[in-house]
This record gives structure tokens, sequence and C-alpha cells, in this order.
């Protein structure tokens, strides 16, 4: 990771972290205890994943930065919806989250599950009421975060993932669930960053559309190797959460080593993808690189 790139990540989290308690319901807003619990889970943690590749391609497209502000935070919030969600009793049943208590234990299931509900809806309130875009751009924004996040996107991956337990999946059937589970909003983060700015040629978005594939891929094979080298290492075990609980993993299916070659293979063809644009994605080239590299 360059300085220049640090400085630049920093910038944009710090940026993000700004909006984002702009953009949530104030703390003293009736009820104050849903919103109290829609800001405990969403500020203040977490990589900014999304909203920083919403920030990298809006610097591809010349994006209005007020239109970028929004979109990465209706991207993290309803990420962060997610998140809530997913860790209920009722779906993965954890009890912490970016190293403080889960919602439904800080607060209780019910609140959890309002969290989620309302940090959905306020994620598409937020990029609505954006007034720097053309009514037509922003229609398109709105139906493809709608898209990424629905049954044919994050919660129909879900739903897979759900169904896949005990399950000896192929390799393209793992593909597909991840794809929809946590790809689409990746890639949605991307394409929702490129409408904030020029017109873009059918090139060049096929171009971010196959860099999308690759990160969001190669997110989900480094997730399943930090999980099973993280409980190993700290364990004693094979293999981590996913396969403890008996759900099919890139580790499982493929080994550690051929896992890690995937993901720098992924990291290759993410950089091969953004070719068209030359210097102009240097933050999303860097950001791919960021994805398979880390360690968290
Ligand atoms: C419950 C509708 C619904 C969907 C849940 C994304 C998701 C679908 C569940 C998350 C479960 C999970 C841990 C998936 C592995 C990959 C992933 C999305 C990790 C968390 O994202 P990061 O690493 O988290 O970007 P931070 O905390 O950095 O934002």
């Amino acid at each position: 990771m360059t300085a220049a790139f640090g400085v630049w990540m920093k910038d944009v989290q710090d940026e993000v972290e700004q909006a984002l308690d702009r953009y949530l319901p104030a703390v003293d807003a009736v009820p104050a205890k849903l919103h109290a619990a829609m800001r405990y889970t969403t500020l203040g943690g977490g990589k900014r994943v999304r909203p920083l590749l919403v920030y990298a391609s809006g610097a591809l497209s010349g994006a209005d930065p007020k239109a970028l502000a929004r979109a990465a935070c209706a991207v993290e919030m309803i990420h962060a919806y997610s998140l809530v969600h997913d860790d209920m009793p009722c779906m993965d049943d954890d009890e912490l989250r970016r190293g403080k208590p889960t919602v439904h234990v800080a607060y209780d299931e019910a609140t959890a599950l309002l969290v989620g509900d309302a940090l959905q809806s306020q994620a598409f309130q937020v990029l609505a009421e954006s007034d720097t875009l053309p009514a037509g751009r922003l229609v398109a924004m709105l139906r493809l975060l709608a898209e990424a996040a629905g049954s044919s996107g994050m919660c129909g991956g879900q739903a897979i993932d759900l169904d896949s337990v005990g399950l000896a999946l192929t390799l393209e059937q793992l593909e597909r669930m991840h794809q929809l589970k946590t790809g689409a909003l990746l890639r949605a983060s991307v394409i929702l960053g490129a409408l904030a700015g020029r017109d873009l040629a059918p090139h060049e978005l096929d171009a971010l559309a196959a860099y999308s594939k690759a990160i969001g891929l190669a997110f989900q094979v480094v997730d399943d190797v930090l999980d099973a080298t993280a409980d190993s290492a700290t364990l004693g075990k094979t293999a981590g959460k996913d396969a403890a609980d008996n759900k099919p993993t890139y580790v499982s299916i493929l080994g550690l080593e051929p896992s890690r070659a995937l993901a720098e293979q992924l990291r290759r063809d993410a950089h091969e993808a953004l070719a068209p644009f030359g210097e102009q994605a240097l933050r999303l080239r860097e950001l791919a690189d960021l994805i398979v590299q880390r360690k968290a």
C-alpha cells in the first residue's frame, strides 16, 4: 500500500463517517432507542470497503462529491443492516460484531429486526434526496441498489447460503451464492460511483462489471482463507466457523493453497479488467490489492 493510497483511504473513511453521522436520524429524535441502535451499529467501525469502492469509481467518472457521499452512505447502510440481521439468532447467532456486542445482544431481538428494516429504508431515502444529479440518473441508481440488495442479489444469496448448510456444493454453486450474497453489493458500489459521474460507454461499464466480479469473488475467497487460518492458528483446527457450521467454503472445496492462488488470480483479473481506464483507475486497482492482501 502506497502512502498516498493510505492517505486517500483515511480521507474517504473520515468523510463517510461524518456523512453517516449526518444522514442517520438524530439520537434524540423519537423513537430514541431505535435511532440510538441504528447509530450504534453503523458508526465507528468496519473497513468501509463499499464506500471506498464508490469513491474510487467516482474518481474514475469525475463524479459529483455530494452524490458520491450519499451513494456511499446508502450502500454502507444496506451493508450494516445485512450484518445486523445476519447476526440474529435466527441466522448466524453471533454475539460480537466489529469488536462489540451485536445489536440483539446490546439491545434486544425486536430492536435488531427494526434496526435492519429502518437502515434499509434510510439507505434509499438518503440516496433519493440527492439534489445534484439528473432525475433519470438518480432513478437508475436507486433501481441498481434495490436489485443488488433484494431477492435477486444479497437477500437471494443469503437464502441460498442458509439452504446450503450440510450440502456438498460444487465450486460453481458456491461461486453463484457468493456473487449474490456479497458480490452484488460490491458490484453496486462500483457502478453507483460510476453513475454519479459522466456517461460511460458500454465497454467501460462492461469493464467495471468484470472488475466487480473479480473483486467480489476475491473478497469471499480471502474471507474463507482468513477464517480457516485464524482458527487453525488460535484453536488448532483446520477450518473456520463456516466449515464448523457445516457450510461449504473455498478452503473446504479447493484447499488452502489453491484458494490463496485463486485470490491472487482474481486480483490479476481485476487489474486486467481496468485496462481501458489507465491511470484513472488507480484507486480501484489499489482497492483490489487491499481486498486480496487484507489480514482481517
Ligand atoms: C441478512 C439479508 C441478509 C444478508 C446477509 C452480507 C451478508 C448477507 C452477511 C454477512 C455474513 C458474512 C460475515 C459474510 C462474509 C463476507 C462479509 C460480507 C463480511 C463482512 O463484510 P466486511 O468485511 O465487514 O466488509 P466490515 O465490518 O469491515 O464492514
